[in-house]
Formats: C-alpha cells, structure tokens, sequence
C-alpha cells in the first residue's frame, strides 16, 4: 500500500514539529511549508532530527500561487494548517499581519483545495482564544460556548473557524477545526508564559538573571501537551464525517500558580524575583479558559497522556540542560 501523505503549515513551529515526528512515525510521508527566515541557522531548528526524513518547501500561506504550486507538487492526502502568528499580546501590535496570516492565509488554503480539485482533508488550528471572555454557567467552554475574542489574535482565528465550517457545507471539503487550549513543550518559544518562566527561573538559579519580569498573574489557564495534542489533530481527520473538536486537560491554573511551582521544584521562592510591568499586559484580557473535551474523549477516544507537573518538570530540564551548556 502507498503511503499517506500529509502537508503541515507551520511545521517548524513546536506543534508542526512534533505533529511531523508523529506522523512519521505512522509511516506518513511528510512535507511542510517553511517561510524563508534571514537566518537561516534558525530557520528548522525544531527540525534538525528529521531533515532527512520531512521534505520542507518554502512557501507562505499569504502567497496564494506558492500554495496551489505546493498542493500540486504534494497532492497530499491530509493537510495540517498550522501556519500562524500565534502570539496574542503581539497580534494587538501587529493585528493586520495577524489577520493577513492567520485568517486570510486560510482562505487562500481552502480556496487552493477547491480549484485545484484536491482531495486533501483539512485540518484548521482553532482556538480557545476564541472563547474570549464567554465562559458556561459551569465555568467550562466546550463546542457550543458563544465565542466573543478579546484580541485581534482571537478575531481572526474566529474567522478562520467559520470559514472552515462554511467550506465543509459549502462545498462537502472534508474540513475540521481543532478547538485547542494552551499546549506546551520543551519547545515552547520563549516568549510565551510557560517558557518565559521557567528559562528564566533556571537562569535566575545558575545566578545570570535576578528578576522575572511579567504581565497579568491572575489570568488562568488550561495547559497541557503539545505531543497529546497533536495526537488529537490526527485523530480528527480519520473520523467518518469533519466536525469541531475541543481539545483540553480541564484543569485549569494562574499564572501565580505556575510561578509558584516552577520555582519551587528549584527550590526558590518567586516573591523574591518577580516583577511587573505594563509591557506585558494586554490591552484586553482573556480572563478565564477551562475546556470541556467530553466530545473528542468520548467520539474518537482521546486523552491527554502527559499531565501539567510531569511537563513543566520536562521543560525546566530542558532549559537547564540548555542554559547549563552555554545554549539558550
Ligand atoms: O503564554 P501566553 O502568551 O498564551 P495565550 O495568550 O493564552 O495564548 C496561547 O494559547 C492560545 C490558546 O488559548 C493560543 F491560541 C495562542 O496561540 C497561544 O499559544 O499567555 C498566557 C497568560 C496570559 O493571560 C498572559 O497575559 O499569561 C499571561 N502573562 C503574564 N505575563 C504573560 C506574561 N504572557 C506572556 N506571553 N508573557 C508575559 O510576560
């Protein structure tokens, strides 16, 4: 039998990396779209181990004629969008580029499936951000939670979700939305909170930092995995009928609580580092995010493997193995 094969947007981000290293390991013949970056020594750094193994082509979501050219070259079975400027307080500074990427670019994506004739099923990263400020009087957000965003970010990934349901009925694309909550990993960009935290508590432990600087400590989120929740993202394209999924732990924790706990397993206490500062607060916040994944646990049988203090253990090695050998 041929193999599958599957087309990443944003593979060399953390969820295309791990998304391409499952899918290998599945048997799946992978490609994805690289955007050319000015230095080219950052360009696949998640994905060095697999150079051999992935094929990458340059491409960009925005760019309509190197999509079609892509799809035509690929003829893949599955595509994976996860092309995105994915950062929520930068989208508030950068929210035409944000929506150039991120709902445009998916336009142009499912616009190329249909006049280039292709068969692909789609897979489009929704997101929890979504949600915005709306939340169940049982303090959950599942599939039919109203979605009011509070950021540009949001707004267009609302767009991006709409669109998607709009081109499954409009044109029978097999097109699903994972509705995923925050997920992270050793390969977290160190801009986002978890990462921002513990690289920096690690730092403040080897004594080349003496203070955190943050934003919002109340806000609360739902963190898991980024390796469980791309197990999630394939399991929806192997499903009879394309459907909206949430994809969530159900825990959910501050940001103080995270704080707390990153500095304990170093045996720190975090009053005595952290600071704020306007910089990092948003001009809008979203508050509140706890999922209810009852559909995708009970429909396709998933759940998440790896839990919150097992993966913040695995990025604080991570980071001290980096930083104790002079990378960062
Ligand atoms: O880690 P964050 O930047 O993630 P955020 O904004 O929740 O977005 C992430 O999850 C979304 C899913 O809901 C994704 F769609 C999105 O692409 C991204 O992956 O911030 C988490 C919380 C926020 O409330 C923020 O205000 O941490 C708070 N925070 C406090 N100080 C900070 C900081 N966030 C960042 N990035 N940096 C700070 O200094």
């Amino acid at each position: 039998m041929s193999k599958k094969v599957a087309l990443i947007t944003g593979m060399a981000g953390q969820d295309g990396s791990y998304l391409a290293e499952y899918l290998l390991g599945l048997g799946y013949e992978v490609h994805g779209i690289v955007r050319r970056n000015s230095v080219p020594e950052h360009q696949e750094s998640r994905l060095d181990h697999l150079a051999n193994e992935i094929s990458a082509h340059y491409g960009d979501v925005t760019d309509q004629a190197s999509i079609s050219r892509i799809l035509n070259r690929v003829n893949p079975d599955e595509i994976y969008n996860l092309a995105a400027q994915s950062h929520v307080r930068i989208s508030f500074e950068i929210p035409g580029f944000t929506a150039d990427t991120n709902a445009l670019g998916t336009l142009g994506l499912l616009e190329a499936i249909r006049n280039t004739g292709s068969q692909a099923k789609f897979y489009q990263a929704s997101s929890s951000e979504m949600f915005g400020d709306s939340v169940d009087g049982d303090y959950f957000q599942r599939e039919t939670t109203p979605m009011h965003p509070v950021s540009p970010y949001g707004c267009s990934k609302l767009f991006s979700y709409h669109i998607t349901r709009n081109y499954r009925k409009s044109y029978s694309l097999f097109a699903a939305n994972g509705i995923l909550f925050n997920h992270e990993s050793p390969r977290r960009g160190s801009n986002f909170v978890t990462s921002k935290i513990i690289k920096t508590a690690v730092e403040i432990k080897l004594g080349l930092k003496n203070e955190l600087i943050l934003g919002n400590l109340d806000s609360k989120r739902d963190w898991g995995h980024s390796k469980d929740y791309v197990r999630a993202m394939h399991l929806m394209l192997q499903h009879e009928v394309p459907d909206d999924w949430v994809v969530a732990t159900g825990h959910t924790r501050s940001v103080r609580e995270l704080l707390e706990l990153v500095f304990l397993q170093l045996n720190l206490n975090y009053e005595q580092y952290v600071k704020q500062d306007p910089r990092f607060f948003r001009p809008e916040e979203l508050p509140y995010l706890k999922g209810d994944s009852l559909k995708i646990r009970s429909i396709l049988g998933w759940k998440p493997e790896i839990g919150f203090e097992e993966m913040i253990s695995e990025m604080v090695d991570s980071w001290s193995k980096k930083l104790s050998s002079g990378l960062n």
